[in-house]
Parts: structure tokens; C-alpha cells; sequence
């Protein structure tokens, strides 16, 4: 069994909103177009309390894009997105959901960032979306959305670290920082990743 997972395809990734990935919205129209070729589609959503760790305006003195130490682990400060319930949170208007399986939240927790839709940034917690999907008996996954150099790749490699043959799908994706995904690229072929 293979499945989709849809990385953070939400508002304030996209032009006009809050953390906008460029050309976000350019890779709305393949998603959709995708989904018909997996068993299982699930999506991820970051989903924040107003007073998130993670926004810079938290951290007076401190700007957007800066790293600080945050509980012990490096954290680079956002600027305030995805805030629960908000618009911004919500799923572009242009996404189908009607094959979204289940969606699996993170960010939650102010103390700790989640880049992963498996695991929280200090490998703490689970979402559950591994279990979810070996009760599904899925055994390849492929990962879209955004941004690529932060929740995909996060996803991906703990993807792979969960036993699961894995593909990020690079025409499905974009980045926050080209170069750096360039770098990140690299070493998740280096554990095996496929690119696809
Ligand atoms: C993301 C930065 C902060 C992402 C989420 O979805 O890639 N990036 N929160
Ligand atoms: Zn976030």
C-alpha cells in the first residue's frame, strides 16, 4: 500500500499569508492532480497557539528568521502563522480534501516546535501518523506541500527512520530557502530518500 502525505498546504504558507513559501500556490493543481494514485492520502496541518515559542513575537528584542535556544534546541523565530482556528491555518481554498484520509495537527505544545508530521522537533512526542499508517499496512510513502526544507524534509526523513520506503516529490513542493533544501536534499539520499 502506498500513501500521499500533504505537508502544511495551508494559508499562511502561500502568497499573501503570514510565512508565504514563493510560488506556493503553483503546486496546488499537481497535489490535487496526485491524490488519484495513492491507496491513502493523508495531510498535516500546523496548527499554533497564538503564544507559540516559535514567533519571533515572542521573543522581544528578537526578529523573524533569527535562531535562538528554545528548551535546549535551536529554534529559528517565524514570524506568527498558523494560528488555531484562524484563516491562515485553514487548508488553501484550491486543495481537495475529499480523499484526505485524516489529518494529523502539530505545533501545539508553545514549548517545542513540530516540523514533522511524526514527531515533534525533540523527539518527544508521536502524532500518531505512523501508526496510523502500518495499520494501514502502507509500506511506501511519498511527500508533497510545504515548505520543503522544513516540514516536508522533517516528514520524509522520519519517514524513513520509521521503516517506510520514502520519496519526496519535487515537483509538488517548494521552498522556503532553495539553497538550503538543496543541502537537506542531499542528505536525505544520503539515508536513502528517494527524489522523485
Ligand atoms: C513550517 C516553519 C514553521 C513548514 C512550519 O510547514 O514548513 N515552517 N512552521
Ligand atoms: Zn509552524
Amino acid at each position: 500500500m502506498n500513501a500521499l502525505i500533504i505537508v502544511d498546504v495551508q494559508k499562511d504558507f502561500l502568497p499573501g499569508g503570514r510565512l508565504a513559501v514563493a510560488d506556493g500556490d503553483t503546486i496546488i493543481p499537481y497535489i490535487n492532480e496526485l491524490q488519484s494514485r495513492y491507496d491513502i492520502v493523508v495531510a498535516t496541518q500546523d496548527w499554533h497557539p497564538g503564544d507559540h515559542g516559535s514567533f519571533a513575537s515572542q521573543h522581544p528584542g528578537h526578529s523573524p528568521f533569527e535562531t535562538i535556544v528554545l528548551n535546549g534546541l535551536p529554534q529559528v523565530l517565524w514570524p506568527d502563522h498558523c494560528v488555531q482556528e484562524t484563516d491562515g491555518a485553514s487548508f488553501a481554498d484550491k486543495l481537495r480534501t475529499d480523499k484526505i484520509g485524516a489529518i494529523f495537527r502539530k505545533g501545539m505544545d508553545k514549548r517545542i516546535d513540530s516540523y514533522s508530521g511524526f514527531y515533534d522537533n525533540g523527539r518527544l512526542k508521536k502524532t500518531g501518523l505512523s501508526g496510523f499508517l502500518k495499520d494501514m499496512g502502507v509500506d511506501e510513502v511519498h511527500v508533497c506541500g510545504l515548505a520543503a526544507d522544513y516540514c516536508v524534509f522533517f516528514t520524509a526523513m522520519d519517514s524513513l527512520s520509521e521503516g517506510f520506503q520514502t520519496g519526496i516529490l519535487l515537483d509538488a513542493t517548494k521552498a522556503i530557502d532553495p539553497r538550503q533544501f538543496e543541502s537537506k536534499k542531499q542528505a536525505f539520499l544520503q539515508r536513502g530518500g528517494q527524489l522523485y
